[in-house]
């Protein structure tokens, strides 16, 4: 019985493909994404550098917090958990092929049961990775990046590097050092760091300044172990405000690169982002890549989408297409998502898309959006759309008084001289309408007609 798998269970998607406008109705095929064509001087796969999460697309049982897990999985016969996770590599590395994915991304505990010592675990992971390792060598894929767990056992429940207790900090550090050495084993492009339970429940009870502290150690420890082993991935910090705990310190990039300059971290780390994560801190995907870009500190990219009338991460697969052209926007802008970045899918299906097959729907939608993304904000860049439009609103800073205050040769008594008597009418007259509901209409012609073609 065990081994008859139903419909719902089966992987039986054909390897998919791109079929332009055409056959729109069955959403098993791309019609934005077409890899190899070529797109403002790359290939669209090099712009988009598309990452599976192992840890939803693979493990991921479907649970919200008011109900059990609901999807159904082909490797579910496997009752025995280290062959259920061997056998998980084979179902992955088809799901690759089909979905014609390049990259992919792990946590360590997302590949292999925990044992009750380290040693155990390291044992039980080591023999996943080698099979990650033999398809590697055949497929060609990459990993995007690798991470560390610290937050679902219960000896992280306040923290890893932030934990009050010396022996969690010092479990977590040795779980990680076997971690950057797996990156270093599969060739990891970057290595991510989310700090899910490095933030705090209350202050009554936490020494800030001190978590802080040990968290800033913690990272220079683990680039000091990559730099000594020669493990040369980017190192990244993704921020996310708040979710498991009340307040997590990597709150949004803003504030994740003023920690990293307090502590020296801004020459070897830099920020990966994630569209949910931005809408929990308030903000929109596009500040979030905006504020990274600005301060050269883009690493890579989370693709995922939340939901306006739902408060928690709920890592929707991407298909808001305003959303992914300003998203591509900022990163045409920033020159690509590099150098060594990708859109890795943080995402999985609703909780009622529980077939395997719902797997390849989402990425379909998710990659679908963002090669549509691509198209329309390369189209809007080659056009100059936004570019006339921002030169033009900052022009009186090229001449004159502007130029005065920007080189440095103004100063409070020039600026009052030049100020006191304009009139009303004559400041008003500085100003000009931002037109900004003429801008929108703008981008909609763009994404309609771009996509429509
Ligand atoms: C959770 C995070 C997590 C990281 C990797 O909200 O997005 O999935 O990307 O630990
Ligand atoms: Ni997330
Ligand atoms: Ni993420």
């Amino acid at each position: 019985m065990a081994d008859e798998m139903t419909k719902q269970q089966l992987w039986d998607f054909n390897k998919v493909k791109y079929a332009g406008n055409k056959d729109l109705k069955s959403g098993a095929e791309f019609h934005y994404y077409n890899p190899d064509e070529v797109i403002g001087g790359k290939k669209m796969r090099d712009w988009l550098r598309f990452s599976v999460a192992y840890w939803h697309t693979f493990d991921q049982r479907l649970v919200d917090p008011f109900g059990d897990g609901t999807a159904i999985r082909p490797y579910d016969k496997y009752s025995d958990p280290m062959d259920q996770a061997l056998a998980k590599v084979d179902y992955a590395f088809e799901f690759y092929d089909k979905l014609g994915v390049d990259f992919l991304a792990f946590h360590d505990r997302d590949l292999a049961p925990e044992g009750d010592t380290l040693r155990e675990t390291n044992k039980n992971l080591d023999k996943v990775v080698d099979k990650i390792v033999e398809y590697q060598k055949t497929t060609g894929m990459k990993v995007l990046w690798n991470t560390s767990n610290l937050f679902t056992n219960p000896r992280f429940v306040a923290g890893g590097a932030t934990s009050p207790y010396a022996d969690i900090f010092a479990y977590a550090a040795a779980q990680l050092k076997h971690s950057i050495e797996i990156g270093k084993r599969v060739g990891s492009e970057n290595y991510v760091f989310w700090g899910g339970r490095e933030g705090y429940e209350s202050l009554w009870n936490t020494d800030m300044k001190r978590e802080q502290e040990h968290i800033a150690k913690f990272f220079h420890m683990a680039k000091d172990y990559a730099n000594e082993i020669g493990m040369d991935a980017q190192m990244l910090l993704e921020p996310k405000p708040k979710e498991p705990m009340t307040h997590q310190y990597d709150f949004d990039a803003a504030t994740t690169i003023a920690f990293m300059k307090e502590y020296g971290l801004d020459k070897d780390f830099k920020l990966n982002l994630e569209g949910n994560h931005a809408n929990l801190a308030g903000h929109t995907y596009q500040h979030e890549i905006r504020v990274a870009r600005d301060a050269g500190l883009l690493g890579s990219l989370d693709a995922n989408q939340g939901d306006k009338l739902i408060g928690w991460d709920i890592d929707e697969y991407p298909s808001n297409l305003y959303e992914t052209t300003a998203a591509m926007y900022e990163v045409i802008e920033n020159g690509g998502i590099g150098p060594r970045g990708g859109l890795n899918f943080d995402s999985k299906p609703r909780r009622s898309s529980f077939e395997a097959n719902d797997l390849f729907y989402g990425h379909i939608v998710g990659m679908d959006s963002f090669a549509a993304g691509l198209r329309v904000a390369m189209k809007m860049k080659e056009d100059g759309v936004l570019e006339d439009l921002v030169k033009n609103r900052y022009s009186s800073f090229d001449s004159g008084i502007g130029a005065e205050i920007e080189n440095g040769k103004a100063d409070f008594k020039s600026l009052e001289k030049y100020s006191l008597d304009k009139t009303q009418k004559e400041l008003r007259d500085a100003t000009s309408s931002d037109h900004l509901e003429q801008v929108k209409d703008t981008i909609n012609h763009y994404i309609v007609n771009t996509l429509g073609k």
